[in-house]
């Protein structure tokens, strides 16, 4: 499926999308200062074969407003990093206590419980370096960093984790389900579009467009997420499935039933290809992934 989602995209988008796993490397192999299991729990999660479907995000983005993506790779790694601590947290016996992800052991079974912590910990710091660091201009930089940093923290992705562990057997309400959502996912798919925007010195209409896209890709996603765990095969997810109901996790299906959230996930697909109409054909690539969002079966 990924081969199909690349052919999506321009030349200039798959070029740097093939460049991601590389880059990723290189910014993790660290100094000499990082303690030698550090650096291998932080490249054990962090190469570990991920869909990088928010790498894809940023490049692509990038390149809808005009830009060259290759210039997007810094922010690319930067909100792969921290997508990857958030797994690893959340696969901590404190939070969702998983065994495996991305088809391997979880890294505080590969490792332990505070190396896998300690690990997320330093993926936090190198992502906003890496960003810092990797944007053509101080502008550009400071408006990256600021706009990765909400996304990331206690009012979207961090909060949104914590309603969701805290809403486990509570009562079903698709307002509560949609808020969680909302920043826990979508977040850092709608700052992953922003960034490549920001690095193509897109204009905020279009970073606004970009932004209302990822929030409708991301509830979306998460409904297929949901779905997955449903109905999904272990093996081609690569992290274990009917954990949902077993853990009373609020989801779509569990409040509104299977069909119905099939439903719901289309007309999302409709409102996130309609917010890139201003954006025109540069944008096509993005609407057709929408689809793809929540066709997937891994
Ligand atoms: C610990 C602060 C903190 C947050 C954790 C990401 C997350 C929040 C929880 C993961 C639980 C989960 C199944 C969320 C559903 C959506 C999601 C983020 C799925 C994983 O993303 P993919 O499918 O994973 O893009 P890969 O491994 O392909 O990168």
């Amino acid at each position: 499926m990924l081969q199909q989602i690349l052919e999506l995209f321009s030349p200039e988008v798959r070029l740097a999308f093939g460049q991601v796993d590389q880059q990723l490397d290189t910014f993790s192999r660290l100094n000499s200062g990082c303690p030698e299991r550090l650096r291998e729990a932080i490249r054990y999660s962090l190469l570990a074969p991920g869909k990088r479907l928010r790498p894809l995000l940023v490049l692509a983005a990038c390149d809808a407003c005009g830009g060259l993506p290759s210039t997007a790779l810094p922010a690319a790694c930067a909100v792969e990093m921290i997508h990857t601590y958030s797994l690893v947290h959340d696969d901590l016996p404190a939070m969702d206590d998983d065994e495996l992800r991305r088809g391997r052991p979880t890294c505080h079974i590969q490792f332990d419980e505070a190396t896998a912590i300690l690990a997320g910990d330093a993926l936090i710091p190198l992502a906003f370096q890496v960003l810092a660091e990797g944007m053509a201009t101080a502008e550009q930089a400071r408006r990256a960093v600021l706009a990765l940093a909400l996304a990331a923290g206690a009012t979207e992705l961090v909060g949104g984790q914590v309603d969701d562990l805290g809403h486990q057997f509570g009562e079903p309400s698709l307002e509560i389900l949609e808020s969680i959502h909302l920043r826990k996912t979508a977040a850092m798919m709608a700052v992953s579009l922003k960034l490549g925007g920001l690095a193509a010195g897109a204009g905020d209409e279009a970073l606004s467009a970009l932004e209302n896209y990822g929030k409708k890709l991301g509830l979306a996603f998460q409904i297929a997420d949901d779905l997955l765990d449903l109905r999904g095969e272990q093996a081609r997810i690569g992290k274990k499935t009917g954990k949902d109901e077993v853990r009373g996790k609020l989801t779509y299906p569990g409040i509104l039933g299977v069909e119905r959230s099939v439903a719901l996930a289309g007309q999302l697909v409709e409102e996130a290809r309609r917010e890139l109409s201003g954006l025109g054909q540069r944008a096509a690539g993005l609407q057709q992934l929408a689809k793809f969002f929540v066709e997937r079966t891994y």
